[in-house]
C-alpha cells in the first residue's frame, strides 16, 4: 500500500489524508451521513483544550479522562469558547434528535452538538473511534493524534440497544460490570440488562428479605462463593452507567428461575419446605407458589425496593420457561404480577413467554425464540405491545461462534460474526415491524462465563454488530463494508486490553 501511495506520486499531506480516510469510513455504528473533508485534518496536541458549557462538562470530562491516558496532554476542560475539541448544547440540526448528534472537524478543531447530553455523549464515542487505535491505550503514547476532516450527521434507528449480562450464574463484581458499561457504551449501546435473579443466585440486597442476597446469593454455578450487590454497590452501578448514557434495566426472573429464593425463604413454597442451593446447569425446575398470598407480598416487596433504586424507566420481569407452573397458574401469576410494577411507576419488560398472559400494550416482551414467527408475540405487536429483539440464533451472546468455541452453549445454533450481522431487526419476526420492534439486545448467559475475560471474548466481536443493527440505518446494512469496519476495531480492542475472538471471517490488520 505505502508503495503504491509512493508511485502514485502522492504528497505526503495527502498520503496522511488518505491514511485518514480509513478511520472516516470505520465507526460502528455506521453514522447515518459522512462527508469527509479532504485534506483536512485536526491534531490534538498538548496545548489542545476541551470545551464545553455547564450541561456538557460531565460528558467532556470523560472524554478528556480517555484522551489523557494516552496522548499524556493535559487538556484542560472549561466552559471558554475557542479552537480545540467542543461540545455545544445548542445549535444542532433538530434532525439530530434527543439521541444524535453532528460532528465537524476542521483544521482548527472538533465541534460535537446535540440538543442532550445524551447526544454529545454519543458524539464523543464516534471522535474516540476517529482517531488513532492507540488513542485507547492506558499508557502513554507517541503522536500525532490526528482526527480526518469531516462532516457527520447522525441519529439511532431504534431507541433501545441493549446488552444483557447474567450475573446469576457466575456473580460479577462491580468493577467488571463497569468496565462492560464501558465497552459497550462505545458502540453507543444505551440499556443494561442486569440478570439478577436466577436458581443458582439472588445478586441484589433487598432490606425486607434479607437472606435473599446473603444466602441465596452465596453460591453460584460450580459452587463457587457467588455474591451480591449491596444496594449501594448496584447505586453506584447505575450511576457509572447513567454518566455513559447507560440506563440499567433490573430483572427479577418469576415464577420460574427462583431455586435461590425458594431456598431463602420456606414460606415461598407451596409444600413450606425450603430446597436446597443449587449450582447446577438446568433449567425450568422452580417455581414460586401462585396460590399463595405470600407470594405476592415478596413480589410486591422487591418490586418496591428494586424500583426505588432504578431511575431507569423498565423493570426484567423475566417470565421465562416456567415449565414447573401450569399454564392458567401462569396467566393468574402474570395478571398479578404486571400491576404491581405499574404501581411502582416501571414499564414491564418479560421474555415472550409473557406473551402467552395478554399483557396490557404497556409490556414489552423480549423475543429469544430460534423461529421468525410466534403467534402470540406477533398477536401482542398487534394489540400494540413493542417487542424488543434478542432472536437466540442471531443475538445470543453465549452461543458458541463455531464448534471450536471454547466458551458458551449451542442450543441455538453456532453464531459466527456474519450470522450475528446479517439480520433486520425491522422485520425478521413475522407481524413485529420497523414500527413495533423497540430495539435489539445482546443477552449474555453466563452458565460457562467466569472471569472478565470471558465476557469480552464472547461478547466482541459480536456486540458491535448488534449495535449497528440498532443503531444505524438499515439502507446502510452492508456485510462487506462492515467487516471492514469491525476488522478496524481489532486494534483498538488490543490497545484497550479486550479479549476479543479473532474470527476469520474477519482480515484483522
Ligand atoms: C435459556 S433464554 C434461558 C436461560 C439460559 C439460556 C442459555 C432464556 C430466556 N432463558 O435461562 O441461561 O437459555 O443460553
Amino acid at each position: 500500500l505505502v508503495a503504491g501511495l509512493l508511485l502514485t506520486g502522492l504528497t505526503s499531506a495527502a498520503t496522511q489524508a488518505q491514511a485518514a480516510a480509513a478511520q472516516i469510513d470505520s465507526v460502528i455504528p455506521a453514522p447515518v451521513s459522512v462527508q469527509a473533508v479532504p485534506n483536512v485534518s485536526y491534531s490534538i496536541t498538548a496545548s489542545t483544550q476541551i470545551r464545553a458549557q455547564a450541561g456538557g462538562t460531565g460528558v467532556a470530562t470523560l472524554l478528556a479522562d480517555v484522551l489523557r491516558r494516552s496522548t499524556g496532554f493535559a487538556l484542560p476542560v472549561s466552559d471558554s469558547t475557542g479552537d480545540g475539541v467542543s461540545l455545544q448544547l445548542s445549535g444542532a440540526d433538530p434532525q439530530v434528535g434527543a439521541e444524535g448528534y453532528q460532528l465537524e472537524v476542521t483544521a482548527t478543531g472538533v465541534t460535537i452538538k446535540a440538543t442532550t447530553t445524551a447526544g454529545l455523549f454519543n458524539g464523543t464515542q464516534t471522535l474516540r473511534e476517529l482517531l488513532p487505535a492507540k488513542i485507547e491505550a492506558s499508557t502513554v503514547q507517541s503522536g500525532p493524534f490526528t482526527v480526518p476532516g469531516a462532516k457527520i450527521l447522525d441519529y439511532p434507528r431504534f431507541a433501545y440497544r441493549g446488552a444483557m449480562l447474567d450475573v446469576a450464574r457466575h456473580f460479577f463484581p462491580p468493577d467488571v460490570v463497569k468496565r462492560y458499561v464501558d465497552e459497550i457504551a462505545l458502540y453507543k449501546v444505551n440499556y443494561l440488562h442486569l440478570h439478577l435473579t436466577d436458581d443458582q443466585g439472588w445478586r441484589i440486597a433487598i432490606d425486607s428479605w434479607p437472606n435473599l442476597a446473603t444466602y441465596g446469593g452465596s453460591t453460584q454455578v460450580g459452587g463457587g462463593p457467588g455474591g451480591y450487590y449491596t444496594k449501594a454497590q448496584y447505586s453506584d452501578i447505575v450511576a457509572y452507567a447513567a454518566a455513559r448514557n447507560v440506563t440499567v434495566v433490573p430483572e427479577v426472573d418469576m415464577p420460574g428461575h427462583t431455586n435461590a429464593a425458594l431456598a431463602s425463604y420456606a414460606q415461598l413454597n407451596c409444600n413450606g419446605v425450603a430446597p436446597k442451593l443449587y449450582t447446577g446447569t438446568n433449567v425450568g425446575f422452580s417455581s414460586l407458589c401462585v396460590s399463595k398470598d405470600v407470594t405476592y407480598q415478596f413480589i410486591d416487596d422487591v418490586i418496591r425496593e428494586l424500583a426505588a433504586m432504578t431511575p431507569g424507566p423498565y423493570l426484567h420481569i423475566g417470565g421465562d420457561e416456567a415449565s414447573s407452573t401450569s399454564a392458567a397458574d401462569y396467566k393468574a401469576f402474570m395478571a398479578k404480577v404486571f400491576p404491581i410494577v405499574t404501581k411502582y411507576g416501571k414499564r414491564a419488560v418479560g421474555w415472550h413467554d409473557v406473551a402467552k398472559a395478554t399483557p396490557p400494550t404497556s409490556v414489552i416482551p423480549q423475543f429469544w425464540g430460534t423461529t421468525t414467527s410466534d403467534s402470540a408475540v406477533s398477536a401482542a405487536a398487534g394489540r400494540g405491545n413493542k417487542v424488543l429483539q434478542s432472536p437466540a440464533n442471531k443475538a445470543y451472546l453465549d452461543m458458541k461462534y463455531t464448534s471450536g468455541t471454547p466458551l458458551g452453549q449451542d442450543w441455538a445454533g453456532k453464531i459466527e460474526v456474519r450470522t450475528g450481522y446479517d439480520w433486520n431487526p425491522g422485520n425478521y419476526l413475522s407481524g413485529v415491524g420497523e414500527n413495533a420492534a423497540m430495539g435489539v439486545e445482546g443477552p449474555l448467559w453466563t452458565e460457562t462465563i467466569r472471569t472478565r475475560q470471558d465476557i469480552e471474548f464472547m461478547a466482541f466481536p459480536r456486540l458491535p454488530g448488534l449495535a449497528e443493527l440498532g443503531w444505524s440505518p438499515w439502507s446502510k446494512h452492508n456485510w462487506t463494508a462492515y467487516k471492514q469496519r469491525l476488522a478496524a476495531q481489532g486494534p483498538r480492542w488490543q490497545a484497550m486490553g479486550v479479549n476479543f475472538y479473532r474470527s476469520t471471517q474477519i482480515t484483522w490488520p
